[in-house]
């Protein structure tokens, strides 16, 4: 196994919008990630995912970028950029940035111009198709609903837009488009910048045919039309020859489709492609017959065999990231563990799961104080675009609004884009002016100034993890094997290296347990209970024994 930098760094997710506003416009912004630096730092985190924060007209929230080269006004200036990459990189933290290259905005200059006549320079930029029976050229459906084209009445033809008609997909099939990719990647690498966040990376390479799928279902659709294309792999390693491969930095990919048969494609070292994947299998799993927001059950033994399977298929040659919500799906905490009874314990029995497992954990902001998923009763209080959408095509579908409304509350993502919970103060200390979202009411009993009071602080739990993890470089490049795969309450597993480690022990239930016999001449470390006991777990227990 090869050591380097990036298997060993815990790595935070900033939502730029929604973490701090320093000008009281009510959006978060750069200066005000900057006021929070050593909140930051002070977590013991040492590499930053920043969301995007180009130039954009805001239909996607920024996933739809209409200049590259440049930071949007609303989140600062590029002076503000390069100044909150020294102040981290002064404190030994490094920072990837999103790199949004399946599609762009329909209001990047080049698709101003695409758009303009059949023989502009840049028509080739993107996907052009003519209609068929007087409809689209095939049945594709986009990602937030409706068709995957666009009829532009200036040409008469359909573009292709996978995600919504303001996201037009670029055409990797022109070496052109490519190659200004490559210059824009190595011009933010050249500033300093530590690697990138690769957005949907596995729809880039598309299937020319452009063939009609015979399921009604969209991730059928995804899967099976749009993901892990022909040339994919071929895109990648050009990518990482010209580019990639030419700095000290570090790749994450993101996407749909890529399942652990494929992971090692995209990660194996020896394929010079991506590092890591933030791989979405158990993003999607609770997804049911109609999407998802038909929510089905997750047992914990799926959820074991899930990381149990990706750990297998990168085995020694590729490495996994590990992380339980972003800003795409529900907060964790709410996902995966007991946001009311049990805030406290299972907010840092997760943060215990992500920083004891194999891979390179990454945090979303405010899991270190516990932050929930948020139930605002009126739907004008959402802003995601999935979500409108949903809410929209179900009413004119005439479904029950307050089943709709629950659905929303339970998958929107919406759930993590609240403010970062700051204080009590109004608005939960995120803005001093009108939030462009409202805060989680939960503020009042959830927040950063009253969690540092705590005696049982997350933020503090967090720290003494993370200390722990970058203690022993066994917690990086120890084995992982899970010792009850089959336990329907208790996730327990070892990471060891000749003989010595640690045995991982969770409780994800309200219920407490026996403890397991085998682990009881073990030396406890580490428990989430201050009494803990020697029998039993209590509920949402975590324990890390050393052998
Ligand atoms: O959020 C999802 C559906 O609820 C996912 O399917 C999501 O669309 C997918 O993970 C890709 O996400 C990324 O690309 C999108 C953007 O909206 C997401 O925020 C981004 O993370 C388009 O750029
Ligand atoms: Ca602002």
């Amino acid at each position: 196994m090869n050591k380097i930098w990036w298997k060993e760094s815990i790595m935070y997710q900033i939502y730029p919008r929604s973490f701090k506003d320093s000008n009281g416009d009510g959006i978060g912004d750069i200066r005000g990630i900057i006021e929070k630096v050593d909140y930051i730092a002070g977590l013991g985190v040492d590499l930053i995912w920043l969301g995007p924060v180009y130039e954009s007209p805001n239909d996607d929230n920024g996933y739809d970028i209409s200049d590259y080269y440049k930071i949007h006004p609303e989140f600062g200036t590029m002076a503000d950029f390069k100044e909150l990459l020294t102040l981290l990189h002064d404190r030994g933290i490094r920072l990837i940035m999103d790199l949004v290259v399946n599609h762009s905005s329909d209001e990047h200059h080049w698709f101003e111009e695409a758009r303009k006549s059949k023989d502009n320079p840049y028509r080739d930029y993107y996907i052009w198709k003519e209609g068929k029976d007087g409809g689209p050229p095939n049945n594709w459906q986009a990602f937030f609903g409706g068709p995957a084209w666009h009829y532009d009445e200036a040409t008469e033809e359909w573009y292709h837009h996978l995600f919504t008609v303001k996201q037009p997909d670029l055409n990797w099939e022109n070496p052109k488009l490519r190659a200004e990719i490559y210059k824009m990647m190595q011009h933010w690498l050249d500033m300093g910048v530590d690697g990138f966040r690769m957005d949907v990376i596995s729809l880039i390479s598309k299937r020319l045919e452009y063939q009609d799928t015979p399921v009604d279902n969209l991730m059928y659709q995804v899967n099976n039309y749009n993901a892990n294309g022909p040339r994919i792999h071929e895109f990648l390693k050009e990518m990482n020859q010209e580019v990639l491969s030419k700095y000290d930095i570090m790749t994450v990919g993101e996407g749909p489709g890529i399942t652990k048969e494929l992971a090692h494609k995209y990660i194996g070292e020896s394929r010079k492609e991506l590092n890591m994947l933030f791989q979405l299998e158990l993003m999607f799993k609770d997804n049911g017959p109609g999407g998802k927001f038909d929510v089905q059950e997750v047992k914990l033994v799926d959820f074991k065999k899930l990381f149990r399977d990706w750990d297998a298929a990168v085995g020694t040659d590729g490495w996994n990231n590990i992380f339980l919500d972003n800003h795409d799906f529900p907060r964790m905490i709410s996902r995966f563990g007991n946001d009311r009874e049990y805030r406290y314990a299972s907010a840092t029995l997760l943060a215990t799961f992500l920083l004891t497992m194999r891979g390179t954990p990454c945090i979303y902001m405010g899991s270190e104080i516990g932050m929930g998923n948020v139930a605002f009763d009126n739907i004008d209080d959402y802003r995601d675009i999935e979500t409108l959408h949903y809410h929209s095509t179900s009413l004119d579908a005439g479904a029950d609004m307050d089943d709709v409304m629950r659905r929303i509350h339970i998958q929107g993502r919406d759930n993590v884009r609240t403010p970062i919970q700051w204080s009590d103060d109004e608005h939960a200390g995120f803005t001093t002016g009108a939030p462009w979202i409202k805060a989680n009411p939960e503020y009042h009993q959830v927040n950063v100034e009253k969690d540092k009071l705590s005696n049982r602080s997350i933020y503090a739990y967090y720290q003494e993890l993370i200390e722990l993890r970058k203690s022993d470089e066994l917690f990086v490049y120890g084995g992982f094997e899970d010792l009850m795969p089959d336990d329907p309450n208790i996730y327990c597993y070892k990471r060891s290296m000749d003989g010595t480690g640690y045995t991982i022990l969770l409780n994800f239930s309200d219920a407490e347990l026996v403890i397991p016999k085998e682990h009881k001449t073990e030396v406890l470390i580490k428990s989430n209970y201050q009494d803990a006991k020697d029998d039993k777990l209590k509920p949402w227990e975590s324990r890390i024994y050393k052998f």
